[in-house]
């Protein structure tokens, strides 16, 4: 990481998730000292990029199963062009968000560099909705299907991507909120999801040697997409759709400093902060600090 260097992209868009707030996540994590942390930990900071995206949105009244396709596309091309610029530099790109639609864009960039991509996704929803299964139409709770490839839109409409990502090395983490749709996904495509109850039972450390092999497997990168409602909402409240008994605070650090040590993540999101949301200013300096965990900052 130390020669690599860390390229931070912005992505200020809402339109995924519906609910405005969001798009300010970026500019709330650089002003709680983000870069400043990664210098801090010896880390060089090559550059940060803030993507150009659409803030308002028209709903399109012919889809209205999901929401703001058009602009999530328009989004979508333009992250994935920046990430893919940032790894072909062999820096380690972190995307802030915005809403989790985010991740398409960069999973758009990362595939068109990687062969096989690893994806470990934190989060308390499964976002493995279809346009035939989401409750909602808003696609931050479809982007797993998307990349998989089990939707109608799919990563690979999006220019510059590769190939779709391989249910073999895809792994959720910290579900407690899971659509029918969604469970019947998971069952019958065998895609590896530890619930809070796994976690409760078998403990993080567990979790995330089974998540590492699992999305190292046959790789040649690993990808991981942090949603912060993952957490439980006692440390981190300031997300759109928070959900109790989440990872609490020592969880999700441990969580990084297990991922930093095995030296395999290559590239990270940090979505779903909204500082509209984030009275207290606790979810932002948590994602900030869990961060610098990820990138090998130690407690000892
Ligand atoms: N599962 C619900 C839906 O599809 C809620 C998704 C919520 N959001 C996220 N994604 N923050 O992780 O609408
Ligand atoms: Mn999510
Ligand atoms: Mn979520
Ligand atoms: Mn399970």
């Amino acid at each position: 990481m130390r020669e690599k260097g860390v390229r931070l992209i912005s992505v200020p868009f809402w339109l995924g998730g519906g609910r405005a707030g969001v798009e300010y996540g970026p500019e709330d994590m650089m002003s709680a000292g983000l870069g400043r942390q990664i210098r801090n930990l010896g880390i060089r900071l090559d550059g940060d990029y803030e993507v150009c995206c659409p803030r308002e949105g028209k709903l399109d009244p012919g889809s209205p199963r999901i929401k703001y396709l058009p602009e999530i596309k328009e989004m979508s091309g333009l992250v994935g062009e920046q990430v893919y610029r940032a790894v072909s530099a062999k820096t380690f790109p972190i995307v802030l968000g915005g809403d989790h639609s985010v991740a398409i864009g960069t999973l758009a960039g990362l595939t068109g560099h990687y062969n096989r991509l690893g994806v470990i996704w934190f989060d308390a929803h499964g976002d493995l909705n279809t346009e035939a299964t989401t409750p909602s139409g808003n696609i931050h709770g479809m982007v797993l299907a998307v990349a998989m490839g089990f939707s109608r839109f799919k990563l690979t409409d999006i220019p510059g991507a590769g190939t779709l990502i391989n249910k073999k090395n895809v792994v959720i983490i910290g579900t407690r909120d899971l659509d029918p749709g969604e469970k019947e996904l998971i069952r019958s495509q065998g895609i590896a999801c530890y619930s809070m109850h796994d976690i409760d039972k078998h403990g993080i450390a567990k979790v995330l040697e089974e998540a590492v092999a699992i999305a190292s497997d046959g790789t040649d990168g690993v990808h991981l997409s942090f949603d912060m409602d993952c957490l439980d909402p006692l440390e981190a409240s300031g997300v759109g759709t928070p959900v109790p008994g989440g990872l609490s605070y020592r969880e999700a650090h441990f969580a990084m400093e297990l991922l930093a040590e095995t030296g395999k993540i290559t590239s990270m999101d940090l979505v779903e902060v909204n500082p509209m949301l984030d009275h207290d200013k606790k979810t932002t300096r948590l994602a900030v600090e869990l961060t610098a965990s990820l990138l090998g900052k130690k407690i000892v």
